[in-house]
């Protein structure tokens, strides 16, 4: 339960589901919160103990099912991603990676060898993966990509780079999109196949706790059945894109509980011209409005989520809720900072190191113009990409 909670949004919970919260809130609260400013600052993180710790919570993966997975629904997968970004979107990328993209992308799309192979390690977070789109040209069009997967006998060749790829840098298996002469297809590349190279990438000012990555993949051999079976052409990655996006829609919504939880408590304890700054109208006014903006975020992620147990989510749903949650999480860390006055650039609170970590989660995964583009098309029946 939280203070913001205005609506009881909560009692529409079920127990299963906030259960699986509070064992997630309490990881985060032993495991990352003591430390996660620290990592920040030094732009590292133990992300393959973190990894192995959330795998033995069942965190990895936890809405697949089979080969070691929880089975989870999507509304307990998403309770959990708000969990995790509340102590750091960094974080939480480190778990939908893994969960709603690599492991995702091989349980759907890859064959019982590949999955076999892979999930049950990727699962107990003994092997990392990654999932390389992203192009250094080729962002949000990934249509355009120039990676090229070409036959030679039966094997495949693989050339090409990929760029800003979180988790690259310790990655196991990249899952990798690259051009066929028959279309989009995926591979699954173990990180070790000689011509794979993995250089990370520092001195980002925003998910400095996350690990991100350039590959370079120069003549890459592989075995035939390297390849994902059933992906086949764009949609492929997009459908694990759409899965991903939903952990956003409810994972920004814990970074901005977090800057309003630590707000709150800022603005009834600091005092200005004697009294509490929350006794000041303007500051009600501040978190009124940052309360109201967070229920409605929360009352549409409960309902996306909703619709993806029901099987029924579709794609631009879930645009609407990565647009509006993110954009508005975002709103609300820099209007907490201003609360904290000169204490909100300070790393000593959590609220300046969530605002900037949210200017990446406003880009990847579709930038707000892309997802805005996805909205005006299913409203227009006009693709602006075309
Ligand atoms: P378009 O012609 O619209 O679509 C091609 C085919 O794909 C289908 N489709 C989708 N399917 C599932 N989920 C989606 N979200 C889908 N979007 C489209 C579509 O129905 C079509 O199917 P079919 O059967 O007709 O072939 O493709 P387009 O080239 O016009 O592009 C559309 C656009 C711009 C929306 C798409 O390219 C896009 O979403 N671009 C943004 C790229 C992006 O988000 N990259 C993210 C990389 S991964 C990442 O950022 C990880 S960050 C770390 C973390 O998550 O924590
Ligand atoms: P561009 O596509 O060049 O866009 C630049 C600007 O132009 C944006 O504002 C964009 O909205 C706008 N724009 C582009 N096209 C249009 C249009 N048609 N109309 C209007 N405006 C437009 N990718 C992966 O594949 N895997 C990962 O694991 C991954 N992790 C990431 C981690 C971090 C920390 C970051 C920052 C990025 C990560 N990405 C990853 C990459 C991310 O998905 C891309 O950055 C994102 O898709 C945008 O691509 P781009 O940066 O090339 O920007």
């Amino acid at each position: 339960m939280t203070p913001l909670d205005l609506l009881d949004i909560d009692a529409s919970l079920s127990d299963e589901e906030r259960q699986i919260r509070t064992v997630v809130r309490r990881l985060v609260t032993d495991r990352v919160r003591p430390h996660v400013a620290g990592w920040y600052e030094d732009g590292q993180v133990p992300a393959r103990e973190l990894a192995r710790e959330f795998g033995k919570l069942g965190l990895l993966g936890m809405h697949l099912t089979g080969y070691g997975c929880a089975g989870a629904s999507a509304v307990a997968y998403g309770l959990a991603c708000l969990e995790l970004e509340a102590g750091d979107s960094g974080v939480r990328s480190l778990v939908s990676v893994q969960g709603s993209l690599a492991m995702y992308a091989i349980w759907r799309y890859g064959s019982e060898e590949q999955k076999q192979r892979w999930l049950p390690a990727m699962a107990a977070g003994e092997a990392i993966g990654c999932f390389g789109l992203t192009e250094p040209d080729h962002g949000s069009d990934p249509a355009s990509m120039a990676t090229r997967a070409r036959r030679d006998g039966d094997d495949w060749i693989l050339n090409g780079s990929k760029l800003w790829i979180t988790n690259a840098p310790i990655a196991d298996v990249g899952v990798i999109w690259a051009r066929t002469d028959d279309g989009v297809r995926g591979f699954a590349v173990p990180m070790d196949t000689p011509g794979v190279t993995a250089r990370e990438i520092r001195h980002k000012m925003s998910l400095r706790a996350s690990l991100t990555g350039e590959i370079a993949l120069d003549d890459v051999r592989l075995p035939a059945d390297a390849r994902l079976p059933e992906a086949i052409g764009l949609k492929a990655p997009l459908g694990c894109l759409t899965e991903a996006r939903h952990g956003i829609v409810w994972g920004a919504l814990g970074a901005a509980r977090d800057c309003l939880e630590t707000a709150l408590e800022y603005a009834t304890t600091r005092t200005q011209f004697g009294r509490p700054l929350a006794g000041f109208q303007l500051t009600q006014a501040k978190l009124a409005d940052m309360a109201v903006e967070w229920n409605k975020g929360m009352l549409l992620a409960l309902h996306l989520g909703r619709l993806a147990d029901a099987g029924t989510l579709r794609p631009d749903q879930v645009s609407v809720g990565k647009l509006n949650n993110v954009r508005e999480a975002l709103a609300i860390a820099r209007q907490c900072r201003t609360i904290l006055g000169a204490n909100g650039v300070s790393g000593e609170y959590p609220v300046m190191r969530h605002a900037n970590n949210l200017e990446s989660v406003l880009t990847y995964e579709g930038t707000s113009e892309i997802h805005q583009l996805v909205i005006g098309q299913r409203l227009t029946g006009l693709s602006a990409f075309a």
